[in-house]
């Protein structure tokens, strides 16, 4: 009988790399996207107005997709417009998420009167060094796009995930637009509740 144990742990085994073999093979990253609604944008202060109709479209977020794999997470916001009014505007494209342990982390791009984007990481809320940690303006698309390193995030087995986008105009109006409420920003972005499996 030990002898047929030992033939099928053997043949299991077989099986298995087999199986992780031909799987391996087209690597992809498992991707969700979220659509938002158009028009959704927001002001958030008391009395501080809701911008322009150019302002509007420089906050709205048409969708949210976060993709993992390939030894990266990447988050890319489709928006109504990248382009920035010139001066004392800042923008900056929040992502959120939330890894298999736990851990809370933000990844943020930012830019000022439509300039060069900078890149920041944070776990519950403290600066991360994360060496490949990236974020480019897709102007032709209109995409904010960030790009993580998992080595950066605990090479974690999935994340749930969320983002926002925050404007404040010239005229120092904030707006904001989160890619999973309509015409609401909370505190802290929405998460989803399907997990992004690395692959
Ligand atoms: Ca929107």
């Amino acid at each position: 009988m030990a002898h047929m144990r030992a033939l099928r742990t053997l043949a299991v085994a077989t099986i298995t790399a087999a199986t992780l073999g031909l799987t391996a093979v087209p690597a992809h990253a498992d991707t969700q996207t979220k659509k938002d609604a158009s028009g959704d944008v927001v002001g958030l202060e008391d009395g501080g107005g809701n911008g322009t109709a150019a302002d509007r479209r420089r906050t709205d977020v048409l969708s949210l997709t976060g993709e993992h794999g390939d030894g990266r997470l990447r988050f890319t916001f489709t928006m109504a417009d990248t382009s920035q009014a010139r001066g004392g505007s800042f923008l900056s494209a929040q992502a959120r998420f939330v890894t298999t342990d736990g851990s809370e982390y933000y990844a943020s791009l930012e830019r000022v009167g439509g300039g060069d984007a900078t890149t920041a990481l944070r776990r519950e809320g403290q600066p991360v060094t994360c060496r490949g940690l990236a974020g480019r303006v897709v102007s032709a698309k209109d995409r904010y796009v960030l790009v993580v390193p998992r080595s950066c995030v605990g090479n974690p087995d999935s994340v749930r995930f969320g983002g926002v986008v925050n404007y404040l105009t010239p005229s120092s109006t904030i707006l904001g637009d989160d890619a999973r409420r309509d015409g609401r920003v909370g505190d802290r972005p929405r998460l989803g509740t399907a997990r992004l499996a690395n692959n």
